[in-house]
């Protein structure tokens, strides 16, 4: 067999539609959604809602825009919310936050994606005076992307909610991949997403759509957010094309991503004793291996394993991220070793 040009290994988000998804999309029953028309995505947002455990459930094209809305519909403007110092909602969505969303950030420093207890309790702040702005909201990441990919544990989230409802916060989850954590945890998902007002999860990273998320909860909630899709531009026609893919996302691919969690562990374990890297493998949990240089720096590296026919991506100046999905076989992880092996020589 043809070997491929590249071993991919910067993103999930790389994935291909499988076979069986691009066949239900060549069948999919269409109508205009915006009308309300589209039987396949009703279904869709019925399977996810249903998978999640909450009321409502709403396609949206991506997840940056599935933590805009829920935001924008959950948060008030001026208020604050608190969230992980390296979530994906504070330093990569293109400053939404502050450039629509119109909520303080007030980050908390991690270890691992889970910020301290007191910590949060310390920074939840009533307005006493007309001059200090409430907390409004919190908001958790799982799995945390910048931390390796890591999973919050149960009692962690358990214990956040209970302070969220404690205090009167909505709870929000960037679950971009939450059926990782859920996998890597053993547990149905809901254990997890039982826990927060909102949800929004990708089904175009290791769950191999072509496009889009989801986002759930409440009834009313989530018709606030279709108000707001709407004005972002996200309302969308025959869309069932792409929703077909959505639900073999839901009903199939959430329950192969083990394989990936096996090949990062390969990878990790493959390239642990290699002199010039540092790879912590207590930190390998799901499908993302975080690569620490000792001395070269990550752009000279990704050249060189560039030529080796492998992929990755920079997350600093020194570390690099190696992630797998259903578009990485064993073949590409025994590629992976070796090319870092070639390059660090
Ligand atoms: N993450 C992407 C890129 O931003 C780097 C990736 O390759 O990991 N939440 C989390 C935790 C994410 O990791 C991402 C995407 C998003 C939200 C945003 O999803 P999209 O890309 O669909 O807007």
């Amino acid at each position: 067999m043809k070997r491929k040009k590249f071993s991919d290994f910067r993103s999930d988000t790389v994935t291909k539609p499988t076979e069986e998804m691009r066949e239900a999309m060549a069948r999919a029953v269409v109508g205009d959604d915006v009308l309300g028309d589209d039987p396949t995505v009703k279904k869709l947002e019925r399977l996810a809602a249903k998978t999640i455990g909450k009321e409502s459930a709403i396609f949206v094209p991506s997840g940056t825009m599935g933590n805009t809305l829920s935001l924008m519909v959950a948060g008030e403007k001026g208020t604050e919310i608190i969230l992980e110092e390296k979530s994906h909602i504070y330093n990569y969505e293109s400053g939404n936050l502050s450039k629509f969303v119109g909520l303080i950030p007030r980050p908390i420093p991690s270890e691992n994606g889970e910020m301290p207890i007191e910590k949060i309790k310390e920074n939840i702040k009533v307005s006493l005076r007309m001059h200090i702005p409430r907390t409004s909201m919190i908001a958790l990441e799982n799995t945390h992307n910048y931390h390796g990919g890591n999973v919050l544990s149960l009692k962690y989230i358990e214990e956040i909610s209970k302070i969220a409802r404690e205090n009167n916060l909505h709870l929000h989850l960037d679950g971009a991949r939450v059926f990782n954590a859920a996998t890597y945890l053993d547990v149905d998902v809901k254990e997890i997403t039982k826990h927060f007002d909102s949800v929004m999860f990708c089904l175009s990273k290791g769950l191999c759509s072509p496009i889009g998320s989801i986002v759930a909860g409440k009834r009313k909630f989530i018709e606030k957010v279709k108000f707001w899709r709407k004005s972002f531009g996200g309302g969308m026609r025959q869309v069932g094309i792409l929703a077909a893919a959505g639900i073999i996302s839901i009903e199939k691919m959430t329950k192969r991503l083990k394989e990936d969690h096996k090949r990062a562990r390969m990878l990790a374990e493959g390239i642990a004793n290699y002199n010039g890297i540092n790879v912590n493998l207590e930190n390998v949990k799901t499908n993302f291996v975080m690569v620490d240089l000792v001395e070269m720096d990550a752009f000279t590296f990704l050249e060189k394993l560039k030529e080796h026919g492998v992929l990755a991506l920079p997350f600093s100046d020194k570390r690099v991220r190696f992630v797998t999905h259903n578009d990485i076989d064993d073949e590409d992880v025994f590629r992976g070793v070796e090319a870092i092996r070639k390059v660090l020589e």
